[in-house]
């Protein structure tokens, strides 16, 4: 199941799986401030990848210190099949006064200028704080799309973005913007 849409000279597809499964150069995760593991998109992805991942993530914290919300930093890809992992950091959702739309956004725009600035020409990114950080999905899911629609509209390096989602649920809540 899968719809996609042409922007600029990139290709924009929304599917249903699993993110630790794509074959896109970067994967996108959905970690937290102190990039050390979690549960949901981030247990996943540091299971299918290997203690490497961690390892690296270690060495960015000891570098740099924790990563805040709507920022993003990159590692190599471990036993996966994407060369790198950008993790970045969504908001918790607090009711949607504390600035968590700009921060959302923040989140997708960073991950795309890191993967833009190692000249990444496919990425696949997971519903960001739609899970355990409570994000309602109708705005989320917005959010995303404008967000990653608005990147690819100016020049950059990046062909392809998918946008994977798990639940049945969710993925209607994307089409609906296709
Ligand atoms: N592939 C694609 N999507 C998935 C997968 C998967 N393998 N697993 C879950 N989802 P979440 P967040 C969906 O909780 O809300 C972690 O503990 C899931 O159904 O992973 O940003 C971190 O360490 C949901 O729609 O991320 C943080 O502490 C979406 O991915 C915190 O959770 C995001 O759910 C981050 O919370």
């Amino acid at each position: 199941m899968s719809l996609h849409r042409q922007i600029g000279s990139a290709t924009l597809t929304l599917l249903r799986g699993d993110i630790t499964e794509q074959d896109t150069e970067a994967i996108v995760n959905a970690a937290n401030s102190g990039l050390l593991g979690g549960g949901g998109v981030d247990g996943a992805i540091h299971r299918a990848g290997g203690p490497r991942i961690l390892e690296e993530c270690r060495k960015i914290r000891e570098q740099q210190g924790e990563c805040p919300a709507g920022e993003s930093v990159i590692t190599g890809g471990g036993n996966l099949k994407a060369r790198f992992v950008i993790h970045t950091v969504g908001p918790v959702w607090h009711g949607g006064g504390e600035g968590e739309d700009d921060l959302l956004g923040s989140a997708y725009r960073n991950s795309l200028l890191l993967a833009s600035a190692r000249r990444i020409r496919s990425i696949a990114f997971p519903s960001i704080s739609t899970g355990a950080y409570g994000f309602p999905i109708d705005r989320a899911s917005k959010i995303a799309f404008d967000t990653v629609s608005g990147f690819l509209k100016n020049d950059s390096p990046l062909e392809e973005v998918r946008l994977v989602v798990y639940s049945q649920e969710d993925y209607e809540a994307y089409a609906f913007l296709f």
